[in-house]
């Protein structure tokens, strides 16, 4: 196989899964920017550790985007808090952010240490066992409602 040939394989490829991800797509219900593959979001791996306190507890999960659009997940709401909010951490000290990327054809990873969600004003302490509905928002893609367990306070997702 020559060089260009390979190049034109490859750009058949290309086309074929652009074709297949506008066809997923398609079964949207329209929101978002329109032209092309939106974003497409799934969410793996959440859990929350059981705080030691029942003054705030983090969240951990992936959001990982198979398609061709990025977005971002701009907020967080649950049932058992009055207010979730989206913390990174730098030098050990964690902040508020307004956003976080989750990139096309990329992931967005909240763990320990570092990218978190924050549960806040808890209206009761979670304990190891229970679920923890949590409703994440994207800038683009509709939003996702998750039943989180509450894992070990030492439990680390791995
Ligand atoms: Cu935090």
């Amino acid at each position: 196989m020559t060089a260009a040939t390979r190049a034109r394989a490859a750009t058949a490829a290309a086309a074929l899964a652009c074709a297949l991800t506008l066809t997923a797509c398609g079964n949207g219900d329209g929101d978002g920017g329109g032209d092309g593959g939106g974003p497409e979001l799934t969410v793996t791996g959440a859990f929350i550790p059981e705080p030691a306190t029942g003054d705030m507890a983090g969240g951990f999960l992936t959001v990982e985007n198979a398609g061709d659009t990025d977005d971002a997940l701009v907020a967080a709401t649950s049932d058992i808090a009055g207010s979730v909010e989206i913390h990174e951490t730098v030098d050990n000290a964690m902040r508020r952010v307004d956003s976080l990327p989750v990139p096309a054809r990329g992931a967005l990873h909240l763990s320990r240490g570092g990218n978190h969600l924050m549960f806040l004003d808890l209206t009761h302490q979670p304990a190891e066992g229970d679920t923890v509905s949590v409703e994440l928002h994207f800038a683009t893609s509709d939003p996702i409602t998750l039943n989180v367990p509450v894992e070990a306070a030492t439990h680390t997702g791995e």
